[in-house]
C-alpha cells in the first residue's frame, strides 16, 4: 500500500484512497474497505484494520448522489452533521454513535462502526420485533426536542445556538421535497404508473395543497428545537438491545413536531405495508412501538420539564396536530416524491404493493386535513391508518393518551 501525503483539498474518496485516510483512527494498518452506502446523498465506506478494528468513513459528495453532478450540494453538510452529532451526544447519551473526527477540508466524518446493527427499515421489513427501539426514540426525540430549545435552554444561548445550524441547502431539499413537488405534477416525482390516477386525484385537491404549503410555511419560520430534520427509519440503527440514531445532515432549527412525525409516519407505512401483505401480528406489534414512541416521548418531557411553567398539557395539545400533519406529508412524499420508502416500493406482487401504497396516500391525505382535529395520539395513529371512524374520536380524549 502507498501512502498519500495529507491533503487539505476536497477530493472523494474510494475504496482504495479511504485505507490511507482512515490510518489515524485505527490502531492498525487498515487493510480492507468497501463502500456500502445506500442513502440519497453521501459516500458511506468500512475500513478494516489489520487486527480487526473498523471505522466508517461518512463523506459529502458535492452533489445529491440520487440524481448526480446535476443537483449541486453544499459540502458544509458534513460540518452540520458533526456539530449535530456532539449535541445529540451529550443530550442523549448511547443513543447516536461516536464521532471520532471531523475533516472540514475532506467533508468528512470518521464515527463508530456500528457493525452489528441493521437499518431499522430493514429490520422492519423482515418483520423483526426491536423490543427497545420505540422508547429509545420516544426519548430521543423529547431530550433533543426540549434540551435545545427555549424551554431549558434560555432564549440567549438557544439564539446562538440556532444560528450555527443555518442550513438552507438541505432545508431546501426539504421543502421542495417533503412540502411541495408530491402535491403537484412535478417533474422530479417518482409514481408508479398504476397511481396516477390517485397522484392526480391528490393534485386537484385544493385544500390539500393549501394545507401543504401552510406546513412548509411553518416547517421553515419555526425554529423551536434542533431537529434531526430526517428522522425515518432508514436514519435509524438496531439490535435488539442498542439503537443508535445517524444521518443528522439535515438537522436545522425547526419544527418539534417534525422529528416525531416522520419517525411515525415511517413506522405507519412499514404497518400498512405488513398489513397489505396480511402479516397481522406483525402490524399489531408495530401499533404497540408506534403507541410506545408518543408514550416515552410524554413522559420524558415530564420529566424534563422546567419547574415553574405551568403549560405542559398546552404544550404537547399543540405538539400533536403538528406532528400529525408532518407524518401526513411524509407519507404523501414517500409514495408520490423523489424518495420512496423500501417498505411499500419493495413488496413484489402489485395487488399488495398498491393497496400499501395507496393506504399511505388516504392516510397521509387524512393527516394532513385532520391534524387541527387530532387532540389524542390514538386519534392520530388511526388516521394514518384510515381507521374508520377515526375523525370522530379526534374531539376527545388527551394528548397524553
Ligand atoms: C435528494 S435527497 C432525497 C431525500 O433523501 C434524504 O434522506 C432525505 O429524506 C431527502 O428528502
Ligand atoms: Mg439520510
Amino acid at each position: 500500500m502507498t501512502s498519500e501525503a495529507p491533503t487539505r483539498t476536497y477530493r472523494p474518496l474510494d475504496a482504495r484512497t479511504v485505507l490511507d485516510y482512515a490510518r489515524p483512527d485505527l490502531a492498525a494498518p487498515p487493510t480492507r474497505a468497501a463502500e456500502i452506502g445506500d442513502g440519497n446523498l453521501n459516500l458511506v465506506f468500512r475500513v478494516v484494520a489489520a487486527d480487526g478494528a473498523s471505522v466508517i468513513v461518512k463523506q459529502a459528495l458535492p452533489y445529491a448522489r440520487v440524481v448526480g453532478p446535476g443537483w449541486p450540494l453544499t459540502l458544509e453538510r458534513a460540518g452540520i452533521e458533526a456539530r449535530a452529532l456532539a449535541i445529540q451526544g451529550d443530550l442523549c447519551p448511547g443513543l447516536v454513535p461516536a464521532l471520532h473526527r471531523y475533516d472540514p477540508a475532506m467533508a468528512a466524518l470518521v464515527m463508530e462502526d456500528l457493525a452489528g446493527h441493521l437499518v431499522l427499515r430493514r429490520g422492519l421489513i423482515a418483520g423483526r420485533v426491536y423490543p427497545r427501539a420505540p422508547e429509545a426514540l420516544g426519548r430521543f426525540c423529547a431530550r433533543m426536542a426540549l434540551g435545545t430549545s427555549d424551554l431549558l435552554l434560555g432564549p440567549p444561548a438557544k439564539q446562538a445556538q440556532a444560528a450555527r445550524f443555518a442550513n438552507p441547502e438541505l432545508c431546501a431539499i426539504t421543502e421542495r421535497l417533503v412540502f411541495t413537488d408530491p402535491f403537484r405534477d412535478a417533474p422530479g416525482n417518482a409514481i408508479e404508473p398504476a397511481l396516477l390516477p390517485d397522484a392526480r386525484r391528490l393534485w386537484r385537491d385544493a385544500a390539500l395543497r393549501r394545507a401543504a404549503d401552510r406546513l412548509r410555511f411553518r416547517f421553515c419560520t419555526r425554529g423551536e428545537a434542533l431537529v434531526h430534520g430526517d428522522l425515518h427509519t432508514g436514519s435509524v440503527m438496531v439490535t435488539a438491545e442498542d439503537t443508535k440514531v445517524i444521518d443528522a445532515e439535515f438537522a436545522c432549527y425547526g419544527p418539534m413536531g417534525l422529528d416525531l412525525g416522520m419517525l411515525l409516519a415511517n413506522l405507519a407505512m412499514a404497518r400498512l405495508a405488513h398489513a397489505a401483505c396480511g402479516h397481522a401480528a406483525y402490524a399489531t406489534w408495530l401499533d404497540a412501538a408506534a403507541g410506545t414512541v408518543w408514550a416515552t416521548f410524554v413522559a420524558e418531557v415530564a420529566d424534563l420539564w422546567p419547574a415553574g411553567e405551568r403549560w405542559r398539557r398546552a404544550f404537547l395539545g399543540d405538539l400533536l396536530p403538528d406532528v400529525a400533519a408532518y407524518a401526513g406529508a411524509e407519507m404523501i412524499r414517500r409514495t408520490l416524491g423523489l424518495a420512496h420508502v423500501a417498505d411499500t416500493d419493495g413488496i413484489a406482487e402489485e395487488a399488495p404493493r398498491l393497496a400499501a401504497k395507496r393506504a399511505v396516500l388516504t392516510g397521509g391525505r387524512a393527516l394532513l386535513l385532520g391534524a387541527g382535529r387530532v387532540r389524542q395520539f390514538a386519534t392520530l395513529w388511526c388516521t394514518a391508518l384510515g381507521a374508520a371512524g377515526a375523525g370522530g374520536a379526534a374531539a376527545h380524549g388527551s394528548p397524553a393518551g
